[in-house]
């Protein structure tokens, strides 16, 4: 289907034939059009790899591609400034739980109002095929020549245990899934993680589409994402790897912005367009 946040004339995308962050460029463009929404108020904060690349290649949207790890504090600092916007921070799985780790835990804790898009291959491609911190046990990389031997992270359990309020897996070559977690995503007010299986198809020979293929399993139309207990035990299983919503929190919790001075009374006007626009009164407010 073609979007108009495709770009009409050739551009230059330098992933690898085959990578699955092509499937996923594919979903986001259709899902935003799906939405409806405006190329205008979208904004996506992305960090380094390739899965950082992707907003360079969305037409028209406003974007910040900043450095290593750091997408989540760069889409809190956008968020503050103008809650308005459809807010995304997107990366590989090194990019948002390896170098950006500690910005993962307390921005969860911190409620964005945000889509946490992570495309997870289990390796860093961009740097050519070191292990990561989703790599299995066993997975040979340049850093593990005879096999990982850490722990894999976790990223829904530890999502869940640190209060997201919506957390999901998905699988690009599951592209009906994979879109309606995003839009759900998309639409909830909170903090909400998509992890989703993108494969690196040049240097994680092991789980490739069709390992994801054989080791997914969407959850079934019963599954509640309300029981968290129920969602923690789905966390933790990792001989089928669940795709769908595995947890959704019923009760909205205040997001970062809602506890802020300058938006307590519920007026979301961003803070350059207000009347008076005063930079130093907002740092006072903002730090109150
Ligand atoms: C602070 C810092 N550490 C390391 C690097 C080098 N580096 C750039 S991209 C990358 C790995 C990216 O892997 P991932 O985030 O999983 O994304 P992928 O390329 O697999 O999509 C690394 C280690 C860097 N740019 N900055
Ligand atoms: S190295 Fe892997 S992640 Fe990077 S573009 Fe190629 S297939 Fe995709």
């Amino acid at each position: 289907m073609a979007t108009k946040f495709d770009f009409e004339e050739k551009i230059d995308i330098s992933w690898c034939p085959g990578c699955g962050n092509f499937a996923l460029l594919k979903i986001l463009k259709e899902v935003f059009e799906e939405l409806g929404l405006k190329e205008q108020d979208i904004c996506i904060s992305s960090g380094i790899g390739q899965a950082a690349k992707m907003p360079q290649y969305i037409n028209n949207i406003n974007y910040y591609n900043g450095l290593h790890g750091r997408s989540l504090p760069v889409a809190a600092a956008i968020q503050m400034a103008n809650p308005k916007l459809t807010l995304i921070a997107e990366g590989g799985d090194g990019d948002s739980y390896g170098e950006g780790g500690n910005h993962f835990m307390h921005n969860v804790r911190r409620n964005l109002n945000i889509l946490h898009l992570v495309h997870d291959n289990q390796i860093y491609g961009l740097t050519k095929g070191q292990g990561s911190p989703t790599s299995g046990i066993g997975l040979k990389t340049s850093t593990h020549p005879d096999g990982s031997y850490n722990e894999p992270f976790n990223p829904m359990a530890t999502a869940i245990t640190l209060g997201a309020g919506f957390v999901a897996r998905a699988f690009t070559g599951n592209a009906n899934e994979a879109k309606k977690v995003i839009k759900e995503a998309l639409q909830y007010e909170g903090y909400a993680l998509v992890n989703i299986f993108d494969p690196c198809v040049t240097f994680n020979k092991v789980n490739t589409f069709k390992w994801y293929k054989d080791n997914t399993e969407p959850l079934a139309e019963s599954y509640d994402p309300t029981d968290k207990i129920r969602a923690l035990e789905v966390a933790f299983n990792n001989e089928k790897l669940a795709t769908g919503i595995i947890y959704k929190n019923p009760n909205k919790r205040k997001t970062l912005v809602n506890n802020l001075k300058p938006y307590e009374n519920g007026d979301l006007t961003p803070l350059y367009a207000r009347p008076n626009h005063d930079l130093n009164k907002v740092k006072e407010l903002l730090y109150k």
